[in-house]
């Protein structure tokens, strides 16, 4: 019986993530955790209050539930944490320390997402390889490339299940914060509300995108998969398909004729976008634990209106 701790719980991916695990393996076996109190009733499963920089704190709550895996995703995305770096830095980077130590002393798998920010300028922007050039030039890149770097060295150095993702903007009807690719959410409940939305990032700034299911199943897949088949220990490129704020204008418009699309640039942002890779090669995810992706952009977009309007 499997026994999960997830951290950052009540974010864009756990949130919706958590709720998947305890289909498949129970609710009391997953362990929600979060900085937040959550508003979830209590017998939606267990939920611990937890600051991931206090490694007591942490390490208390794995010992307690009896964790064998942890799933570490509490992180301060790459647009906010150019605005508070220092605060960035000890979130993922003291972060992600304390998991890493809790799981080489309790033997847990573990499982922490990169992400497109751990690539820079100096990558290829199309096609990206699995390994290639990693100059990141925001702090969130940075933290992820070093977190990258952590994962390898636990596994090499203390034989650990280190397990990781390279994750692409992730698109999902609950809201992500802090992102550079947030806008690949908010134009879908803008689109719905006013019949418009006013872009920050200009309209051919292509990057990799993926709808939250195929982001989830990814997870799970690839923690499911026999450790002696995975060769990349850092994290691995997955992406759904790539698309522009222009793309997402021409697909919703097969469901909102009248749909407007302006842009503001917000030069932060662009900035930060304008590093990222525009298509990952993710020929190694495929081929080592068969990632594939179910959602292209066009039902990526059926079913974001189909989960907005539920809501
Ligand atoms: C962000 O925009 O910061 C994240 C990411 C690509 O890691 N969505």
């Amino acid at each position: 019986m499997k026994r999960i701790l997830v951290t950052g719980a009540l974010g864009q991916i756990g949130s919706l993530l958590v709720e998947q695990l305890r289909t498949i393996y129970g609710i009391s076996s997953v362990i929600a955790a979060d900085i937040r109190n959550s508003l979830m009733a209590q017998e939606e499963g267990p939920f611990e209050k937890m600051d991931v920089t206090e490694g007591k704190e942490f390490s208390a709550i794995a010992k307690r539930h009896n964790v064998d895996t942890i799933i570490h995703l509490a992180s301060i995305l790459s647009a906010k944490a150019e605005f508070i770096p220092l605060e960035a830095w000890r979130t993922n980077m003291t972060g992600l320390l304390n998991g890493l130590e809790i799981a080489r002393e309790m033997d847990l798998q573990f499982f922490t997402p990169s992400s497109i920010a751990a690539f820079g300028h100096s990558t290829p922007k199309e096609n990206t390889p699995q390994l290639t050039i990693q100059r990141p030039i925001t702090m969130y890149g940075i933290n992820k490339t070093a977190g990258e770097l952590l994962c390898d060295y636990y596994f090499k150095k203390y034989g650990m299940d280190t397990r990781g993702i390279r994750f692409p903007g992730i698109i999902s009807h609950n809201e992500p914060g802090g992102g550079t690719t947030d806008y690949a959410v908010e134009i879908y409940h803008a689109a719905l509300e006013r019949g418009a939305y006013t872009s920050y990032l200009k309209k051919d700034t292509t990057l990799d995108m993926m709808y939250i299911p195929d982001a989830l199943d990814a997870i799970i897949q690839l923690m499911e998969t026999d450790s002696n088949k995975l060769k990349n220990r850092n994290a691995y490129n997955i992406s759904s398909f790539a698309a522009a704020p222009k793309d997402f204008a021409q697909a919703i418009r097969k469901h909102i004729p009248h749909f407007q699309l302006d842009y503001k640039i917000d030069p932060i942002r662009q900035k930060i976008a304008d590093s990222w890779p525009n298509q990952l090669d993710c020929t190694a995810a495929k081929r080592e634990w068969g990632f594939q992706p179910k959602f292209d952009l066009e039902k990526t977009t059926e079913d974001m209106f189909r989960k907005i309007k539920e809501k």
